[in-house]
């Protein structure tokens, strides 16, 4: 499997961790589009949110949770922060592994660009 993500999840590809448990692994991203902005992923490879299945419940409500353990460790869950998950292409998504961005520290506009 030729997956950035899931190298980076075995460790073959260097990454700046700030969180991991044995379903999740959160990095900075390499291009940040915020002073905090951290990506976060489930180990096992699924390529896009449309391939989740119902057994993947639990898998993806971890993203959430580790959504909230990041912005509390980092300080922003009072100022308040941005999850983004990008599907497929017309979404934003350029690498194929399920990610949540969390995104913080200025402000944010909505509708979202
Ligand atoms: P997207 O939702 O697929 O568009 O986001 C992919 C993100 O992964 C993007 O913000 C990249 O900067 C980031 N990223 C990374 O952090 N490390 C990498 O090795 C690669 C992409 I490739």
């Amino acid at each position: 499997m030729d997956c950035i993500f899931c190298k980076i999840a075995a460790g073959e590809i260097p990454a700046e961790k700030v969180y991991e448990d044995d379903h999740v692994l959160a990095f900075h991203d390499i291009n940040p589009q915020a002073p905090l902005h951290v990506v976060i992923i489930p180990r096992r490879h699924i390529a896009t949110i449309n391939d989740i299945g119902e057994a993947d419940t639990d898998l993806m409500g971890r993203l959430l949770q580790a959504a909230k353990a990041i912005a509390a460790r980092e300080g922003v869950a009072g100022d308040g922060y941005r999850l983004v998950v990008n599907v497929n292409r017309g979404g934003g998504q350029v690498v194929f592994h399920i990610h949540m961005h969390l995104m913080a520290k200025r402000p944010f506009g909505w509708p979202a660009g």
